[in-house]
Protein backbone atom coordinates (compact mmCIF):
# COMPACT_ATOMS: atom_id res chain seq x y z
CA UNK A 1 0.00 0.00 0.00
CA UNK A 2 1.34 3.40 -0.59
CA UNK A 3 1.98 5.48 1.94
CA UNK A 4 -0.15 8.02 1.35
CA UNK A 5 -2.98 5.54 1.67
CA UNK A 6 -1.53 4.77 4.93
CA UNK A 7 -1.76 8.51 6.10
CA UNK A 8 -5.33 8.59 4.77
CA UNK A 9 -6.46 5.56 6.75
CA UNK A 10 -4.26 6.75 9.88
CA UNK A 11 -7.10 9.35 11.16
CA UNK A 12 -9.92 6.21 10.19
CA UNK A 13 -8.10 3.28 12.14
CA UNK A 14 -7.69 5.73 15.49
CA UNK A 15 -4.10 6.48 14.98
CA UNK A 16 -3.31 9.99 15.89
CA UNK A 17 -1.98 12.21 12.97
CA UNK A 18 0.08 15.44 12.99
CA UNK A 19 1.54 17.71 10.40
CA UNK A 20 5.56 18.43 11.05
CA UNK A 21 6.49 22.32 11.06
CA UNK A 22 7.76 24.39 8.46
CA UNK A 23 11.40 25.49 7.30
CA UNK A 24 12.98 28.27 8.80
CA UNK A 25 14.13 29.87 5.69
CA UNK A 26 11.83 28.54 3.46
CA UNK A 27 8.83 29.76 1.64
CA UNK A 28 6.77 32.31 3.09
CA UNK A 29 4.34 30.20 5.47
CA UNK A 30 0.64 30.50 4.25
CA UNK A 31 -1.57 30.61 7.34
CA UNK A 32 -2.85 26.91 7.15
CA UNK A 33 0.88 26.14 7.72
CA UNK A 34 1.14 28.58 10.53
CA UNK A 35 -1.77 26.80 12.28
CA UNK A 36 0.03 23.36 11.25
CA UNK A 37 3.44 24.50 12.65
CA UNK A 38 1.57 25.64 15.80
CA UNK A 39 0.06 22.41 16.25
CA UNK A 40 3.40 20.57 15.65
CA UNK A 41 5.66 22.63 18.14
CA UNK A 42 3.50 20.91 20.93
CA UNK A 43 3.66 17.48 19.31
CA UNK A 44 7.58 18.11 19.16
CA UNK A 45 8.21 19.83 22.35
CA UNK A 46 6.40 17.24 25.16
CA UNK A 47 9.82 16.26 26.50
CA UNK A 48 8.62 13.28 29.10
CA UNK A 49 10.54 10.18 29.26
CA UNK A 50 10.31 7.58 27.55
CA UNK A 51 9.86 7.83 24.17
CA UNK A 52 10.08 6.66 20.74
CA UNK A 53 10.22 7.71 17.50
CA UNK A 54 10.48 6.00 14.25
CA UNK A 55 10.64 6.88 10.03
CA UNK A 56 7.07 5.99 8.25
CA UNK A 57 3.99 4.75 9.74
CA UNK A 58 5.17 1.34 12.24
CA UNK A 59 2.54 1.90 15.08
CA UNK A 60 2.87 -1.65 15.64
CA UNK A 61 7.12 -1.40 15.84
CA UNK A 62 6.97 1.74 18.08
CA UNK A 63 4.19 -0.23 20.01
CA UNK A 64 6.66 -3.14 20.62
CA UNK A 65 9.82 -0.35 21.34
CA UNK A 66 7.34 1.34 24.09
CA UNK A 67 6.49 -2.12 25.80
CA UNK A 68 10.32 -2.90 26.05
CA UNK A 69 10.82 0.35 27.71
CA UNK A 70 7.91 0.15 30.01
CA UNK A 71 9.03 -2.85 30.82
CA UNK A 72 12.40 -1.11 32.04
CA UNK A 73 14.44 -2.44 29.37
CA UNK A 74 16.67 0.21 28.24
CA UNK A 75 16.65 1.71 24.40
CA UNK A 76 19.17 -0.63 23.08
CA UNK A 77 16.58 -3.51 23.43
CA UNK A 78 13.57 -1.25 22.57
CA UNK A 79 15.02 0.03 19.09
CA UNK A 80 16.12 -3.74 18.34
CA UNK A 81 13.01 -5.07 19.22
CA UNK A 82 10.83 -2.57 17.79
CA UNK A 83 12.59 -2.73 14.15
CA UNK A 84 12.48 -6.60 14.32
CA UNK A 85 8.50 -6.54 13.83
CA UNK A 86 8.82 -4.43 10.83
CA UNK A 87 11.60 -7.84 9.45
CA UNK A 88 9.51 -9.97 10.14
CA UNK A 89 6.55 -8.30 8.80
CA UNK A 90 6.57 -9.72 5.61
CA UNK A 91 3.81 -7.65 3.68
CA UNK A 92 6.37 -4.84 4.44
CA UNK A 93 8.17 -5.09 1.22
CA UNK A 94 11.48 -2.74 2.34
CA UNK A 95 12.09 -4.99 5.45
CA UNK A 96 13.92 -8.27 5.97
CA UNK A 97 11.65 -11.15 5.28
CA UNK A 98 9.50 -9.72 2.02
CA UNK A 99 11.71 -7.12 0.98
CA UNK A 100 12.15 -6.56 -2.62
CA UNK A 101 15.00 -8.04 -4.27
CA UNK A 102 18.14 -6.57 -6.33
CA UNK A 103 17.79 -6.78 -10.17
CA UNK A 104 18.99 -10.04 -9.93
CA UNK A 105 16.06 -10.99 -7.78
CA UNK A 106 18.43 -11.42 -4.37
CA UNK A 107 16.99 -9.84 -1.59
CA UNK A 108 20.17 -8.08 0.18
CA UNK A 109 19.56 -6.27 4.09
CA UNK A 110 21.58 -3.55 5.56
CA UNK A 111 21.27 -2.82 9.24
CA UNK A 112 22.90 -1.15 11.80
CA UNK A 113 22.34 -0.48 15.54
CA UNK A 114 24.01 2.10 18.13
CA UNK A 115 23.97 2.66 21.69
CA UNK A 116 24.17 5.15 24.46
CA UNK A 117 28.19 4.54 24.06
CA UNK A 118 28.87 5.19 20.99
CA UNK A 119 29.23 1.43 20.48
CA UNK A 120 27.97 0.47 16.69
CA UNK A 121 27.66 -2.52 14.44
CA UNK A 122 26.44 -3.05 11.61
CA UNK A 123 25.74 -5.35 8.37
CA UNK A 124 25.86 -4.72 4.13
CA UNK A 125 24.51 -7.04 1.91
CA UNK A 126 23.48 -9.85 4.44
CA UNK A 127 21.33 -12.59 2.52
CA UNK A 128 18.87 -15.79 3.78
CA UNK A 129 18.44 -14.10 7.46
CA UNK A 130 15.27 -11.94 9.00
CA UNK A 131 16.75 -9.90 11.30
CA UNK A 132 19.47 -8.41 10.15
CA UNK A 133 19.22 -5.67 12.93
CA UNK A 134 19.85 -8.13 15.59
CA UNK A 135 22.94 -9.48 13.65
CA UNK A 136 24.27 -6.11 13.56
CA UNK A 137 23.82 -6.20 17.20
CA UNK A 138 25.43 -8.98 17.59
CA UNK A 139 28.71 -7.62 15.47
CA UNK A 140 28.58 -4.76 17.92
CA UNK A 141 28.71 -6.97 21.29
CA UNK A 142 30.81 -9.85 20.22
CA UNK A 143 33.36 -8.68 17.59
CA UNK A 144 36.02 -6.49 17.81
CA UNK A 145 34.72 -4.96 14.45
CA UNK A 146 31.70 -2.48 13.28
CA UNK A 147 30.71 -3.57 9.83
CA UNK A 148 30.49 -7.12 8.73
CA UNK A 149 29.41 -7.89 4.98
CA UNK A 150 28.06 -10.53 2.47
CA UNK A 151 28.83 -14.39 3.29
CA UNK A 152 31.00 -13.44 6.09
CA UNK A 153 28.25 -11.73 7.88
CA UNK A 154 25.74 -14.48 6.57
CA UNK A 155 28.26 -17.28 8.55
CA UNK A 156 28.54 -14.83 11.40
CA UNK A 157 25.29 -14.88 12.08
CA UNK A 158 24.90 -18.35 11.26
CA UNK A 159 27.35 -18.83 14.05
CA UNK A 160 25.52 -17.26 16.23
CA UNK A 161 22.13 -19.38 16.04
CA UNK A 162 20.54 -17.31 13.26
CA UNK A 163 18.68 -19.61 11.26
CA UNK A 164 19.02 -18.91 7.40
CA UNK A 165 15.80 -18.64 5.63
CA UNK A 166 14.45 -17.62 1.81
CA UNK A 167 13.49 -14.06 2.02
CA UNK A 168 11.96 -13.71 -1.31
CA UNK A 169 8.25 -13.93 -0.79
CA UNK A 170 5.80 -14.44 -3.59
CA UNK A 171 4.50 -11.16 -3.25
CA UNK A 172 8.22 -9.39 -3.39
CA UNK A 173 9.10 -12.50 -6.55
CA UNK A 174 5.90 -11.22 -8.75
CA UNK A 175 6.56 -7.91 -8.73
CA UNK A 176 10.53 -8.56 -9.51
CA UNK A 177 9.33 -10.79 -12.62
CA UNK A 178 6.94 -7.34 -13.35
CA UNK A 179 10.10 -5.45 -13.06
CA UNK A 180 11.90 -7.55 -15.40
CA UNK A 181 9.70 -6.58 -18.38
CA UNK A 182 11.15 -3.35 -19.03
CA UNK A 183 14.28 -3.85 -16.58
CA UNK A 184 15.56 -0.50 -16.20
CA UNK A 185 19.23 -1.18 -14.78
CA UNK A 186 18.81 1.86 -12.83
CA UNK A 187 17.15 2.28 -8.99
CA UNK A 188 14.15 3.04 -9.59
CA UNK A 189 13.16 6.45 -7.53
CA UNK A 190 9.72 6.69 -6.53
CA UNK A 191 9.06 9.64 -3.77
CA UNK A 192 6.90 7.23 -1.97
CA UNK A 193 8.47 4.43 -1.80
CA UNK A 194 11.20 4.53 0.35
CA UNK A 195 10.57 2.55 3.83
CA UNK A 196 13.67 2.10 5.30
CA UNK A 197 12.98 1.19 9.40
CA UNK A 198 14.76 3.76 12.17
CA UNK A 199 14.16 3.48 14.96
CA UNK A 200 15.36 6.04 17.53
CA UNK A 201 14.34 5.75 21.81
CA UNK A 202 15.20 7.36 24.96
CA UNK A 203 15.02 5.29 28.09
CA UNK A 204 13.99 6.55 31.67
CA UNK A 205 17.32 7.09 32.18
CA UNK A 206 17.47 9.44 29.84
CA UNK A 207 19.95 7.51 27.51
CA UNK A 208 19.41 7.02 24.08
CA UNK A 209 19.76 4.01 21.39
CA UNK A 210 18.62 3.48 17.57
CA UNK A 211 18.79 1.12 15.00
CA UNK A 212 18.19 1.46 11.12
CA UNK A 213 17.31 -1.59 8.82
CA UNK A 214 16.05 -2.04 5.01
CA UNK A 215 16.33 -4.22 1.85
CA UNK A 216 17.55 -0.87 0.61
CA UNK A 217 16.33 0.32 -2.15
CA UNK A 218 14.42 -1.77 -5.27
CA UNK A 219 15.87 -3.51 -8.25
CA UNK A 220 19.32 -2.02 -6.89
CA UNK A 221 22.45 -2.93 -8.55
CA UNK A 222 23.77 -6.48 -7.09
CA UNK A 223 26.28 -5.56 -4.45
CA UNK A 224 24.88 -1.90 -3.83
CA UNK A 225 24.95 -0.72 -0.27
CA UNK A 226 22.71 2.43 0.97
CA UNK A 227 22.99 4.93 3.68
CA UNK A 228 21.18 2.63 6.41
CA UNK A 229 24.37 0.49 7.95
CA UNK A 230 26.42 3.13 7.29
CA UNK A 231 27.29 4.89 10.92
CA UNK A 232 27.25 8.58 10.77
CA UNK A 233 25.16 8.46 7.50
CA UNK A 234 21.78 6.08 8.13
CA UNK A 235 22.04 6.64 11.45
CA UNK A 236 23.98 8.48 14.36
CA UNK A 237 23.81 8.57 17.88
CA UNK A 238 25.61 10.77 20.53
CA UNK A 239 24.44 10.41 24.34
CA UNK A 240 25.38 13.79 25.18
CA UNK A 241 22.85 15.45 21.89
CA UNK A 242 20.94 13.68 20.34
CA UNK A 243 20.40 11.07 17.30
CA UNK A 244 18.82 10.81 13.77
CA UNK A 245 18.65 8.49 11.43
CA UNK A 246 17.17 9.09 7.54
CA UNK A 247 15.60 7.03 4.90
CA UNK A 248 14.91 7.48 1.09
CA UNK A 249 17.76 7.77 -1.95
CA UNK A 250 20.98 6.11 0.69
CA UNK A 251 23.61 7.89 -1.78
CA UNK A 252 22.55 11.66 -1.21
CA UNK A 253 22.59 10.52 2.59
CA UNK A 254 26.00 9.33 1.99
CA UNK A 255 27.48 12.29 0.40
CA UNK A 256 26.41 14.66 3.10
CA UNK A 257 26.93 12.07 6.33
CA UNK A 258 23.58 13.13 6.74
CA UNK A 259 22.95 11.68 10.45
CA UNK A 260 26.23 12.92 11.76
CA UNK A 261 25.13 16.30 10.42
CA UNK A 262 22.28 16.64 12.02
CA UNK A 263 23.75 15.42 15.28
CA UNK A 264 26.63 18.14 14.97
CA UNK A 265 23.81 20.89 13.79
CA UNK A 266 22.06 20.08 17.14
CA UNK A 267 25.35 20.19 19.19
CA UNK A 268 25.59 23.68 17.78
CA UNK A 269 22.09 24.49 19.43
CA UNK A 270 19.56 23.64 16.49
CA UNK A 271 16.50 21.89 17.90
CA UNK A 272 16.11 19.01 16.21
CA UNK A 273 13.32 20.05 13.66
CA UNK A 274 15.92 23.35 12.85
CA UNK A 275 18.75 20.48 11.93
CA UNK A 276 16.57 18.02 9.83
CA UNK A 277 15.33 21.20 7.47
CA UNK A 278 19.32 22.52 7.21
CA UNK A 279 20.46 18.51 6.68
CA UNK A 280 17.84 18.90 3.87
CA UNK A 281 18.82 21.82 2.41
CA UNK A 282 22.57 20.99 2.33
CA UNK A 283 20.54 18.22 0.07
CA UNK A 284 18.69 20.25 -2.40
CA UNK A 285 20.90 23.84 -2.50
CA UNK A 286 23.92 21.87 -3.93
CA UNK A 287 24.85 23.25 -7.81
CA UNK A 288 22.86 20.90 -10.20
CA UNK A 289 20.55 18.97 -7.59
CA UNK A 290 18.09 16.84 -8.87
CA UNK A 291 15.72 16.68 -5.72
CA UNK A 292 13.10 16.64 -7.38
CA UNK A 293 13.65 13.23 -8.59
CA UNK A 294 14.01 11.36 -5.16
CA UNK A 295 12.97 11.49 -1.53
CA UNK A 296 15.16 11.63 1.44
CA UNK A 297 14.11 12.37 5.36
CA UNK A 298 15.26 12.47 8.28
CA UNK A 299 13.73 12.22 12.11
CA UNK A 300 15.84 13.07 14.96
CA UNK A 301 15.63 13.63 18.51
CA UNK A 302 17.64 15.29 21.53
CA UNK A 303 18.56 14.54 24.63
CA UNK A 304 15.65 16.91 26.07
CA UNK A 305 13.38 14.47 24.57
CA UNK A 306 12.49 16.87 21.80
CA UNK A 307 11.65 15.54 18.18
CA UNK A 308 12.21 16.60 14.84
CA UNK A 309 11.38 15.32 11.08
CA UNK A 310 11.69 17.15 7.53
CA UNK A 311 11.83 15.54 4.28
CA UNK A 312 12.21 16.61 0.49
CA UNK A 313 8.71 15.67 -1.08
CA UNK A 314 5.49 15.26 0.68
CA UNK A 315 4.02 12.03 2.52
CA UNK A 316 7.25 11.41 4.50
CA UNK A 317 6.21 10.65 8.30
CA UNK A 318 7.08 9.55 11.73
CA UNK A 319 5.51 7.61 13.75
CA UNK A 320 6.09 8.69 17.32
CA UNK A 321 5.30 7.31 21.08
CA UNK A 322 5.19 8.85 24.28
CA UNK A 323 2.49 10.07 26.89
CA UNK A 324 0.85 6.72 25.87
CA UNK A 325 0.39 8.30 22.52
CA UNK A 326 1.37 5.74 19.42
CA UNK A 327 0.82 8.37 16.14
CA UNK A 328 1.84 8.71 12.94
CA UNK A 329 3.04 12.35 12.25
CA UNK A 330 3.25 13.76 8.90
CA UNK A 331 6.15 15.47 8.21
CA UNK A 332 6.49 18.86 6.62
CA UNK A 333 8.97 18.69 2.82
CA UNK A 334 11.02 21.40 1.03
CA UNK A 335 9.70 20.66 -2.02
CA UNK A 336 6.34 22.45 -1.67
CA UNK A 337 6.41 23.44 -5.71
C1 LIG B 1 18.84 2.92 0.87
N1 LIG B 1 18.01 4.49 2.48
O1 LIG B 1 19.20 1.77 0.73
C2 LIG B 1 17.74 3.22 1.83
C3 LIG B 1 16.51 3.22 1.04
C4 LIG B 1 15.32 3.32 1.76
O2 LIG B 1 13.39 2.13 2.09
O3 LIG B 1 15.12 4.22 2.55
N2 LIG B 1 14.49 2.33 1.47
O4 LIG B 1 19.30 3.85 0.20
Amino acid sequence: MKRRHFIKNASLTGVGLAVGSTLVGCAEKTSEEKKATAATSSTHSKATLPLVIATWHVIDATAKAMEVLQAGGNALDAVEQGCMVEEANEKGQSVGKGGLPDRDGNVTLDACIMDKHGNCGSVVYLQSITHAVSVARKVMEDTPHVMLAGEGAKQFAVSKGFEPEDLLTEASKDAWEKWKVEAKYKPIINIENHDTIGMLAIDKNGDISGACTTSGLAYKMGGRVGDSPIIGSGLFVDNEIGACVATGLGEEVVKTVGSFLVVELMRQGKSPQEACEEAISRIVNKPNSNYKDFQVGYIAVNKKGETGSYSIHQWFSMTKFQNGVNEQIQSDYFNKA
